[in-house]
């Protein structure tokens, strides 16, 4: 059987999973987000655990988006039934979690590796982190949630920006929009992420999971189904497979449009 991608470490009621793939960026593939969901899953029955700190492995990269060579060669219904599944079995579960999931951002938080750090609840970043949504650079769009939860957490206009860009933008200016709820120096950031957490560790954890469900029902659920439409919709396109062709063979796209 091989290594687990996802670390775990349980600490006075805190979870630190840490996604480890660092030849790859911690890219999500199948592996990664089967690992990470059974890991989310396991700690809603684990009494110990009271919070869950997660983050990525090595000081570049939390998560550098989905892997780019995984789904390259997808057609539509399999792009439209893994952004279903992904969106169910991993991205909801996270954020349905009945404990508390705080993303400590310790790098590039790109694509599927932002929408997972918005799945969580909240965000901390280290001073060299950079987030994004580039996937409309590679011929898709977010598949995972991304369209949805940016808007809820930074509103309509700098999630147009963000999305339609597919910019990156650095820890300050994610601060300064509310992506992220703190910017600490890259050797203080799980520390600060586990201390937040502690803090949470220490409240009853049924108002926790009550607490958590109130927020969350304030928000709409119908622009996910949307969204996972519109993305299984983007495989059948030339732009897409001009998309992850210029980026497998390290060069910039040249998009028909069609
Ligand atoms: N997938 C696979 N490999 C990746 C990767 C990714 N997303 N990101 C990086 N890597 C690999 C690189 O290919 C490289 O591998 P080798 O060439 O060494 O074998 C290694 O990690 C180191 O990366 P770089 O050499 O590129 O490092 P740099 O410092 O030069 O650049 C970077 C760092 C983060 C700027 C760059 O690696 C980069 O642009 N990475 C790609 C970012 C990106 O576009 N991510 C994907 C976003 S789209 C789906 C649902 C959702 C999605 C997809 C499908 N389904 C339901 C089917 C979501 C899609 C996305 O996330």
């Amino acid at each position: 059987m091989p290594d687990s991608p996802i670390l775990k470490s349980l600490e006075d009621g805190v979870l630190t999973l840490t996604i480890s793939r660092p030849e790859a960026l911690n890219a999500l593939n199948r592996q990664v987000i089967d690992a990470l969901a059974a890991a989310i899953e396991a700690a809603q029955n684990n009494a110990e655990v009271r919070v869950i700190v997660l983050t990525g492995a090595g000081e570049k990269a939390f998560v550098a988006g989905a892997d780019i060579k995984e789904f390259a060669d997808f057609n539509q219904s399999q792009g439209e039934d893994l952004a279903r599944r992904g969106q169910r079995n991993l991205f909801d579960r996270i954020e349905q979690s009945r404990k508390p999931v705080v993303a400590a951002i310790n790098g590039f938080a790109l694509g599927g590796g932002l929408e997972l750090a918005m799945a969580a609840h909240v965000r901390i970043a280290s001073t060299n982190a950079r987030m994004g949504l580039p996937e409309v650079s590679l011929g898709v769009i977010p598949g995972y949630g991304g369209t949805q939860r940016l808007a809820q957490i930074v509103g309509k206009g700098k999630a147009m920006e963000m999305v339609l860009t597919g910019g990156m933008i650095p820890a300050d200016d994610a601060l300064q929009c509310g992506l992220v709820n703190q910017v600490v120096e890259p050797e203080l950031l799980l520390e600060t992420a586990q201390i937040l957490a502690s803090k949470m560790a220490k409240n009853a954890p049924t108002s926790l999971a009550a607490a958590l469900d109130s927020v969350l029902a304030g928000y709409s659920r119908e622009g996910f189904e949307v969204e996972i439409e519109r993305f299984g919709k983007c495989f059948t396109t030339d732009d897409f497979k001009e998309g992850t062709t210029a980026f497998l063979e390290k060069r910039k796209p040249n998009f028909p449009g069609s």
